[in-house]
């Protein structure tokens, strides 16, 4: 059951992410960052959906597309933009750019690049949780081109066989870099129909649609803690943006998709349709939405324009948290 207080407060969120992400877009075209970035903007209903439906005990990991769910699972804007930049205030100490995000205070462990890695490290916190008989549930956020990876599999099978807490999403965005799933994939062999042979429950949603993937991380979340077993999600979803960059691919010319395919998944907008729900059901009014949006902005602003005027890293400390 979603209350019109969590309704509102996931939409909240879901501006933030929005905004900070489009924020920090416009402002890597202006080369102030040095660090390979992958945006998310378009996919921010999954990453919400799901840690809302968490506890801040629960860890998170992600991938190489990774301020979403570091953002979502508690983290705050200010060290992601200092990250980006490279200060040290950053939250991985400007060492790790964007895609080596950490912050143990919200529960984001980590994110990496290297394709199903975090996966494993997440079965693995999964592991340390079911022996030290504890309730916390570890996570793990990546992108379909995961599932054709073969440690996806050993972490499926080790995590079924070893009845881990964990929750495997899958942000099913259609591509690998350029690569559409239809020249990877036969086209009967789903995602969901793989992980089922591991006997691991599945659920596959709207991934832009807030509500049924918070109704379907609650009905996952509950199975995991319920019987100590491993579930996974699958959320239909879509880049708005090239895969590393900026850019709108049309805007550089690209040819692997094509605009219309683009504006067609950007009026399936997560935010707006969570905003005409909000409208049409009279839980907020067009002017609330256009206030918050306002404030939100401003303190976005604001952390940004900190986090640019912080220090660099003191070269001093390069050898530490070097194993
Ligand atoms: C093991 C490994 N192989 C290849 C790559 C190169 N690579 C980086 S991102 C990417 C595609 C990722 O697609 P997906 O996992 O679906 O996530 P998305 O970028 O669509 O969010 C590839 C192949 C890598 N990082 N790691």
């Amino acid at each position: 059951m979603i209350t019109p207080e969590l309704h509102l407060q996931m939409h909240k969120e879901l501006i933030r992410i929005r905004r900070a992400e489009a924020t920090l877009a416009e402002r890597y075209k202006k080369q102030e960052m040095r660090t390979p970035t992958h945006f998310g903007l378009g996919q921010e209903a999954v990453p919400v959906g799901v840690c809302a439906a968490l506890k801040r005990t629960d860890v998170a990991y992600s991938h190489h597309r990774s301020h979403n769910h570091y953002l979502a699972k508690g983290g705050s804007v200010y060290r992601l933009a200092a990250e980006l930049f490279g200060r040290a205030t950053g939250c991985s100490g400007g060492r790790g750019g964007s895609v080596h995000l950490t912050d143990r205070e919200c529960g984001f462990i980590a994110s990496s690049a290297i394709l199903a890695e975090a996966v494993a490290a997440a079965t693995g916190s999964a592991l340390s949780f079911a022996m030290d008989g504890s309730d916390r549930i570890s996570t793990a956020f990546f992108g379909d081109a995961v599932a054709e990876e073969g440690a996806f599999y050993e972490c499926l099978g080790y995590a079924s066989l070893k009845n881990l807490p964990v929750l495997f999403i899958c942000e099913n965005n259609g591509y690998a870099t350029e690569s559409p799933l239809s020249i990877r994939q036969p086209e009967k062999a789903s995602i969901t129909g793989r992980v089922a042979a591991f006997d691991i429950p599945t659920r596959e949603v709207d991934g832009n649609d807030l509500r049924a993937v918070y109704e379907a991380a609650v009905e996952a979340v509950t199975a995991i803690r319920r019987d100590s077993r491993p579930f996974f999600l699958e959320c239909a979803t879509y880049r708005w943006l090239e895969h590393v960059g900026p850019w709108f691919d049309h805007e550089l010319k690209r040819t692997y998709r094509t605009k219309e395919e683009v504006d067609g998944w950007m009026a399936r907008c997560p935010v707006k349709r969570s905003a005409a729900y909000l409208v049409d059901n009279g839980i907020a009014t067009q002017d609330q939405l256009s206030t918050w949006e306002a404030e939100i902005q401003a303190r976005i602003d604001a952390d940004v324009a900190r986090a640019y005027n912080d220090p660099w890293p003191d070269p001093q400390h390069l050898m530490e948290h070097v194993y």
